[in-house]
């Protein structure tokens, strides 16, 4: 290894961009990160938290040792160990588990801190499956609008983002893409100037996208199918269709026509509080605009009804045949085109049949206080569950039990990680060898070690190796190296656009594009191989097959919808905690509407509370018109420093969406006064 001079990397976070960066290493260290020029997609630029990412890597709070705990749970009190007495320690208490309570009394619990396909979901998937763990859905974050997209075009499949240059409509629907997808608004910008495509951004909130759009539609949470189907109104009723597309490349458009009948601009706009006159000036502007293209982001997915609004608004592009014109459609992900072969991957076959448990990971509080039989040991790897899952107070609840063996592997000292029995030091993406696949642009991407690990920090393949072997685990799958993996990973017949993409060639290249072909050169992966305006098998899954709009659940009498988003300078909780980010991002706000704030006697800058039947958060008001009277909205999932109660997720609910298991976090209700 250099110990001077420029070396490549990926960015390793948890963001649709998937950056291609250049680190500037001095005796060893990085000094400098900067973006690649050279990456096709991401031409040298990147956001400032990755800028500032040197902050992190070289922060004097990183773990540099394993621990053990001294103190009460929860205390944060520990004593260094070294990895012989970790993983002995781990391991023997877990014979004894399988011993008396059976390996389902084990949970594995872990998300994507680390978007590397080997620590997301390789070593740790083989060890857990061959233990026989309980298994983990892990539906945090897009599952339930993944699962509506699949019903409408069979898979995740979009356009290629390079193309939106071409587009002259954007619409930015739910994503807050200024901060969580910062490249598509460079080349949204891009269209703007070259071909004067227009912007146009639909949220709850007015945020730094709402700003920099050219029209910014506020709209009521939850509300989005409405509008959707109001536009597919006008679209018929207007005759704005596309009659060909429709039945060349579709089924049900007949259906549909009659269906959305019902949603008059005038029904849609009392349910969305999106103007009548808006609603005709949107459903217009789509239906005349030509390429146009739709991002679907992540916010209204997070919702009760998120599925569904998902599978809807992919039924958009259809109506007026923009996925045949270059930088025409949508892009909600486009994993599919990347997918590698999981079962090489994550060997499931080491399972053997045992029929173990499934848990889902958004109801993490209820599986630690009452599942039965109980888990009595949770491994936290690569997620910080006491901060982002949903129902906070609950989760905290079940990681102080005095019965549970907990342990964390995390590059600092989370607050998950201060409830911990045994605390393990982990690299960050930078002293690894991994594979990234983006699930917006189409590019694959190689990581090699570019620094020694810091301290005795080790990465996840390298302990779940560890793990294995003190089980007695002697098994082929847990001798694999880092490259073998990924070789195993890239081999997959099932997915054509990798045809021909070996290790070797990404060891050398650093990044090669999918073998990507037109989306509708083929049948689409639906049951019909057309774009399912109405779906036989959403009804066989008991929802109605025609994109309808349904009404969040009843989540109790506040007055108050709360939406407790992303912020710009952290990425979920990680940065929460590093000063560098905290001091980019000052402080955490409630987004109070001015009217609401006034009836309440709040001001900007007041101290306020908000609470419900799960918990209370207390936060510094933001007033203004930010947002529309009924909603409150919050940015950023902050740690929970000493003295301050900014822990969001103590409001939000448990409840599973629509549709895949996925989360609600925005769909909570409360209310607020002022401290
Ligand atoms: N800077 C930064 N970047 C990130 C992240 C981060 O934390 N910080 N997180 C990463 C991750 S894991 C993900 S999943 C993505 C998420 O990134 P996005 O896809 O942008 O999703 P969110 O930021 O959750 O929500 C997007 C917007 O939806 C709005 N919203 C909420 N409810 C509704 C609704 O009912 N209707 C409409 N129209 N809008 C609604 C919110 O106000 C928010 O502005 O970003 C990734 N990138
Ligand atoms: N209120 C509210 N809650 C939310 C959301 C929201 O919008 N609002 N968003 C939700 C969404 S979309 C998501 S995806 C989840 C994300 O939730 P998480 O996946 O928990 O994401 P992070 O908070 O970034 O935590 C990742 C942790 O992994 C650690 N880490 C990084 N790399 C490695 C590694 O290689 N190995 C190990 N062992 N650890 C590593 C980091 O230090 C960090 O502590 O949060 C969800 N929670
Ligand atoms: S967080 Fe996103 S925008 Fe920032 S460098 Fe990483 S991939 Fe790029
Ligand atoms: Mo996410």
């Amino acid at each position: 290894m250099n110990q001077n001079g420029v070396v490549h990397a990926v960015c390793s976070l948890d963001c649709p961009d998937q950056c291609g960066l250049l680190l500037h290493k001095q005796d060893g260290r990085i000094v400098k990160v900067e973006g690649d020029p050279d990456h096709p997609v991401t031409k040298g630029n990147i956001c400032n938290k990755v800028r500032n990412m040197t902050h992190r890597i070289y922060d004097e709070k990183r773990l540099t040792h394993p621990m053990k705990r001294v103190g009460a749970k929860g205390e944060g009190k520990f004593a260094q160990i070294s990895w012989e007495e970790a993983i002995e320690t781990v391991t023997s208490k877990w014979k004894e588990l399988i011993k008396t309570d059976g390996p389902e009394s084990i949970l594995p619990y872990s998300f994507y801190g680390n978007m590397g396909r080997l620590a997301a979901e390789g070593m740790d998937r083989r060890f857990f499956h061959r233990l026989g763990a309980s298994q983990l859905i892990r539906s945090i974050c897009s599952i339930a609008g993944t699962v509506g997209y699949k019903y409408t075009m069979g898979g995740a499949f979009g356009i290629d983002p390079e193309d939106t240059i071409h587009s002259k409509l954007i619409i930015l629907w739910g994503i807050n893409a200024a901060s969580t997808n910062k490249q598509q608004v460079v080349l949204a910008q891009k269209a703007r100037k070259q071909n004067g495509a227009k912007i146009v951004m639909i949220d709850v909130q007015k945020n730094q996208t709402g700003r920099l759009a050219d029209w910014f539609i506020p709209i009521l949470p939850g509300t989005d199918a409405a509008l959707a189907l109001g536009i597919m109104h006008i679209l018929f009723d207007e005759n704005l269709v596309d009659e060909y597309f429709l039945k060349q490349y579709t089924v049900g458009h007949e259906e549909l026509r009659e269906h959305v009948k019902q949603y008059t601009p005038e029904s849609v706009s009392n349910i969305t509080g999106v103007s009548v006159e808006d609603i005709y000036k949107l459903a217009r502007m789509y239906g005349n605009t030509a390429p146009s293209y739709i991002r679907i982001g992540n916010g209204p997915q997070h919702h009760d009804n998120g599925g569904m609004f998902v599978r809807t608004v992919a039924c958009l592009p259809a109506l007026t045949g923009q996925w045949l014109e270059k930088g025409g459609g949508a892009i909600k992900s486009n994993s599919g085109y990347l997918a590698i072969n999981e079962r090489n991957l994550q060997r499931p076959d080491l399972l053997e049949n045992k029929k173990t448990r499934a848990i889902n990971m958004n109801q993490l509080g209820d599986a630690l206080l009452h599942s039965d039989p109980p888990v009595k040991s949770l491994y936290v790897y690569t997620s910080n569950p006491a901060v982002v899952a949903p129902s906070g107070n609950k989760v905290r609840e079940g990681l102080e039990r005095e019965d549970l063996f907990l342990v964390v592997h995390d590059l600092f000292l989370t607050e998950t990680a201060k409830y911990a029995d045994i605390v393990l030091p982990s690299t960050s993406s930078f002293e690894n060898t991994d594979l990234y696949t983006s699930y917006w642009h189409q590019f694959l991407q190689i990581q090699q070690p570019a620094i020694e690990p810091i301290g005795e920090s080790k990465s996840n393949v390298e302990v779940f190796k560890m793990l294995a072997k003190g089980m007695g685990f002697t098994d082929s799958a847990f001798e694999d190296s880092e490259a073998e993996m990924i070789a195993q990973a890239l081999d997959n017949p099932g997915n054509p656009y990798l045809e021909g993409i070996h290790y070797e060639d990404l060891a050398e290249k650093q990044y090669i594009k999918a073998n990507i072909k037109p989306l509708f050169a083929d049948k689409l992966p639906t049951p019909s191989g057309k774009i399912e305006l109405y779906s036989q098998r959403m009804k066989a899954d008991g929802h109605p097959p025609l994109p309808t709009y349904i009404p969040l659940v009843d989540d109790g009498d506040y007055p108050f919808l709360f939406v407790p988003a992303p912020n710009h300078n952290f990425l979920n909780s990680t940065f929460s905690n590093n000063e560098k980010h905290i001091s980019l991002e000052k402080e955490p706000r409630l987004h109070i509407n001015q009217k609401d704030a006034h009836a309440a006697g709040i001001e900007d800058g007041d101290m306020v509370c908000i609470w419900n039947h799960r918990g209370e958060c207390k936060i510094k008001a933001a007033v203004g018109e930010n947002v529309l009277p009924g909603v409150l909205v919050t940015q950023g999932l902050w740690a929970d420093l000493e003295g301050t109660q900014h822990l969001v997720n103590s409001l939000t609910p448990d409840r599973i969406a629509d549709m895949g298991g996925g989360a609600t976090f925005f769909s909570a209700r409360v209310d607020v006064e002022k401290l």
